[in-house]
């Protein structure tokens, strides 16, 4: 596919592993899905595959952080969270940074006033980011959709710019939120979006503002990844069944190929 991504773009990402695009989705967009997850977070899931993992799975809904509620395995809640797999503006990127880039993971945080920083991490090591031979690679790219304005103090992202490439390592629990040295907001508008290689160290900063901060999360790895392995726990949320993947587009079928490989039945 030929690539669409600017020099300026390419400079940033290899620069501070992680850029903003900016309008991805319209408000109208961002209103009709947030309708949707509003009514989502609110309802209780009853989770039955669980007891067929005695219990080890993470729940469909996320509620132990105070003040923030969590979905999990947004596309089998519900059809509209199918449009943002491999959304046009986000694909190139895809397929310049992820060699044969596939969904792993999807989720939601919506949060509120007095939501606690939680703890800076990194989904990958620095050892999964290289640049070789001209090529970007990261072995996983985080796509966050902004739903809702993510200004400062509304509990935005927070990263900290270069750390995909970081040599020296600092005791992450000691250094809360700002104590971080380098710790930059994300911030940016409803619409806007976020793409970072997961070997940036990252978090959300805490929530002071009034009013609910929501962001959609859809996180893709290189097709050798197996996500499965990563975090069994996840499984049932990282795998969509067929009547799922059978609503799927010809690219987003591409995005999931993994899932014909695997076996989960719950
Ligand atoms: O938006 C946030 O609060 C941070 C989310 C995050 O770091 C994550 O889900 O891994």
């Amino acid at each position: 596919m030929p690539t669409t991504i600017s020099d300026e773009h390419k400079f940033l990402f290899d620069l501070q592993g992680y850029i903003r695009l900016e309008g991805v989705l319209t408000v109208a967009e961002c209103d009709e899905i947030l309708a949707v997850l509003r009514r989502l977070e609110d309802r209780e899931y009853e989770d039955v595959w669980m007891e067929s993992v005695e219990g080890t799975g993470r729940p469909t809904r996320e509620v132990a952080k105070e003040n923030q509620v969590r979905l999990n395995g947004l596309p089998r809640l519900d059809p509209i969270f199918d449009d943002l797999i491999g959304h046009e503006r986000v694909l190139p990127y895809l397929e310049e940074f992820v060699e044969g880039p596939q969904l792993i993971n999807t989720w939601s945080i919506s949060k509120w006033k007095d939501a606690a920083f939680s703890g800076w991490h990194r989904g990958v090591p620095v050892t999964d980011h290289t640049h070789r031979n001209g090529l970007i690679r990261t072995r996983m790219l985080n796509t966050v959709y902004f739903l809702t304005d993510n200004g400062p103090e509304d509990g935005c992202v927070v990263a900290i710019p270069g750390s995909h490439k970081s040599n020296v390592d600092l005791d992450l629990k000691t250094h809360p939120a700002y104590e971080m040295p380098g710790a930059t907001p994300v911030v940016g508008k409803a619409g806007d979006l976020l793409l970072f290689s997961e070997a940036t160290l990252h978090d959300g900063l805490p929530k002071t503002t009034k009013g609910i901060r929501t962001n959609l999360y859809y996180n893709y790895v290189h097709a050798h990844y197996n996500g499965m392995m990563r975090e069994p726990r996840n499984c049932h949320h990282f795998y969509f069944p067929p009547d799922v993947r059978s609503r799927f587009d010809e690219t987003r079928q591409r995005l999931t190929n993994w899932m014909e490989y695997v076996k989960w039945d719950y």
